[in-house]
């Protein structure tokens, strides 16, 4: 591999001194790059990667053909890998949650702090703003090419036992969370039972009802229609938002002249704003049809009021306090402002 590297340096500099260097670096293209997803089509996240490619492949009129890896199959359903693995270079690229990339890069937990993010506009404030641009300079220095930003959405919580209104609703509940401690430690504080497992482990252990609840994005909800695996409870508390973040592998990056360098980073940008657009579709028209697609699967959907909602922010409150210091005191600061500044 380094032989190989220092080879591809050499043509490179000849190639360079010889005037040729777009064909030369051309020669270094792969036949075919491989994009990690959890969640593949016809999911949102799915289509993020799906049209990110698709856009690719037609831009470079297909000098760039990308390849999608759902479930992250290249690291054995393993989510929590999907960020070393893409360091290394076993993934080409992805469209990554923060959620799981936050165990190798700290300040990605920004946006599992418990109610941050009151509404779409808070979260655009954050990855749209300076904010944004600062966890990007973060995630280039953790050894990736971060190019545009993508949604999973807002998490809810969902289970098949009762209602969840209040915390002590909560009170011994075995809820599956994602392999991100900030996770459990919030569930804990609410008086739940929190086990972390990957989401390949979690549609079993939901369907043989080994745990009694689950929290994610809705439209997860009915593309995998839940209610038949027994969660006949969904509560909107909206504690947490998770960006999705387009990124690729430095070498391979590197391996592309300056001209497909741009397209792949437009057609990122393009995807990621397509693919916001349908991750937030029925949640932001007024009465939220989603709801009702969900109640009409037999579910019983609590919406909770202001007075009820600040019960779980007061609950998880001490999460959020000790988790300020793991993100940075001075980002969570700034992610503060700026939520406060948006404009609604
Ligand atoms: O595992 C999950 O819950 C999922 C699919 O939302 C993530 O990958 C963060």
């Amino acid at each position: 591999m380094k032989f190989r590297r220092s080879l591809l340096g050499l043509l490179a500099v000849a190639a360079t001194l010889g005037g040729f260097s777009v064909a030369a670096t051309a020669q270094a293209y792969k036949a075919e790059y491989k994009m990690s997803l959890v969640l593949g089509p016809p999911t949102p996240w799915g289509e993020a990667g799906r049209i990110w490619a698709d856009l690719v492949k037609e831009r470079t009129q297909g000098r760039i053909n990308i390849k999608l890896y759902p479930g992250v199959s290249l690291i054995q359903g393993d989510q929590t890998r999907e960020f070393s693995a893409l360091r290394q270079g076993v993934i080409d690229m992805a469209v990554g949650s923060t959620i799981n990339w936050s165990p190798q890069v700290k300040q990605l937990n920004l946006f599992s702090m418990p109610f941050l993010m009151p509404d779409y506009a808070a979260v655009d404030a954050l990855t749209q703003g300076p904010v944004g641009k600062e966890i990007f300079a973060t995630l280039d220095k953790a050894g990736v090419v971060p190019l545009a930003w993508g949604e999973n959405g807002f998490r809810e919580v969902t289970n098949s036992k009762k209602p969840i209104k209040t915390p002590d609703d909560l009170k011994g509940m075995k809820v599956r969370v994602v392999g991100s401690p900030i996770y459990s430690d919030m569930f804990s504080a609410l008086g739940a039972n929190p086990t972390q497992m990957s989401w390949a482990d979690a549609q079993p252990a939901l369907a043989s009802g080994a745990v009694d609840g689950q929290e994610n994005p809705l439209f997860l909800f009915t593309v995998l229609k839940m209610h038949t695996v027994g969660q006949k409870f969904v509560t909107t508390w909206g504690y947490v938002c998770d960006p999705l973040v387009f990124v690729v592998n430095k070498e391979v990056w590197s391996s592309w002249t300056p001209a497909d360098q741009a397209i792949v980073r437009q057609a990122a940008l393009d995807a990621g704003k397509q693919e916001i657009a349908i991750a937030r579709k029925g949640l932001v028209e007024p009465g939220k049809p989603v709801l009702k697609d969900i109640a009409g699967m037999g579910v019983t959907v609590t919406q909770l009021t202001p007075d009820e909602r600040e019960a779980f922010v007061k609950a998880t409150r001490p999460v959020y306090d000790k988790w300020k210091n793991t993100v940075g005191a001075d980002l969570v600061a700034k992610a503060e402002k700026a939520v406060a500044a948006r404009s609604k």
